[in-house]
């Protein structure tokens, strides 16, 4: 039976590059992000093999019955994928809205945790894998102390998760990728990696030996 992924922020950048990727190695999708439509399309593009389930990661109960849905759907949830992010118009600690930090810290670290908990009861029962998109933002230090911070959480995190998840033999991988080409952020930078090649470190470490956790991955552009 192929295995499930369920991505979060799947409807555009590395998110939904992950589910072409995914599909093209067999597995079958669940895709979440707030774009239904734009989701709908991503799906429909892949066929049988993908599911849409618009939501928001900011609310807990939205993802626990749509990882409930795929799971019933496709038979089981192997891997989750908590990917969804944002930033800030305005980087810095002394610029900037404090709502704004308020949203980006609600998604990009109460989400992630909303999302590792809803997906934590599937994943013991397949013994599965949660991968998080952290950054390069998340290993050095940058000009984006607020950014960066959510990512530095990221990485803290992944590295403990790996450890409890151990304990029942699940995963957990943090991928940490410099500037992507998405619509995320434009440096206007030419080096640049693309959605691609962070999808093919997903799927990297999602085919990994089981014998093995590929904690990190640290992908910069070589150029
Ligand atoms: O960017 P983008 P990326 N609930 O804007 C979704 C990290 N990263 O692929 O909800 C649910 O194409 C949003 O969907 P929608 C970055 O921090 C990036 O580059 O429909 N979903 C979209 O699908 C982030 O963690 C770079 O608006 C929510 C997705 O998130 C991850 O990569 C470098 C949501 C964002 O896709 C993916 O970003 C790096 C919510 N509340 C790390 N809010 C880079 N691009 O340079 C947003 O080191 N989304």
């Amino acid at each position: 039976m192929a295995k499930t992924l369920f991505i979060t922020g799947a409807s555009t950048g590395i998110g939904a590059e992950t589910a072409r990727v995914a599909v093209d190695h067999g597995w079958n999708v669940a895709l979440f992000a707030r774009s239904a439509e734009t989701l709908e399309e991503v799906a429909g593009d892949l066929g049988r093999a993908a599911m849409s389930l618009p939501g928001d990661v900011t609310d807990p109960e939205a993802l626990v019955t749509a990882m409930e849905r795929a799971a019933g759907h496709f038979g089981s949830l192997d891997a989750v994928f908590a990917n969804a992010g944002t930033g800030l118009s305005t980087p810095g600690t002394e610029a900037g809205a404090i709502d704004e930090w308020r949203a980006m810290v609600d998604v990009n670290i109460m989400g992630l945790l909303y999302t590792a908990r809803a997906a934590l009861p599937h994943l013991r029962k397949s013994r599965g894998h949660l991968v998080l998109t952290g950054s390069a933002a998340g290993r050095r230090h940058i000009k984006g102390s607020i950014y960066g911070a959510t990512k530095w959480f990221v990485h803290g995190y992944a590295g403990n998760m790996a450890e409890e998840m151990r304990d029942w033999g699940g995963r957990c991988t943090v991928v940490a990728p410099g500037m992507v080409d998405t619509p995320f952020f434009d440096d206007g930078a030419p080096d640049k990696l693309q959605p691609r090649d962070v999808a093919d470190a997903v799927l990297h470490a999602l085919n990994a030996d089981p014998r093995n956790c590929v904690r990190e991955i640290y992908l910069m552009p070589q150029n």
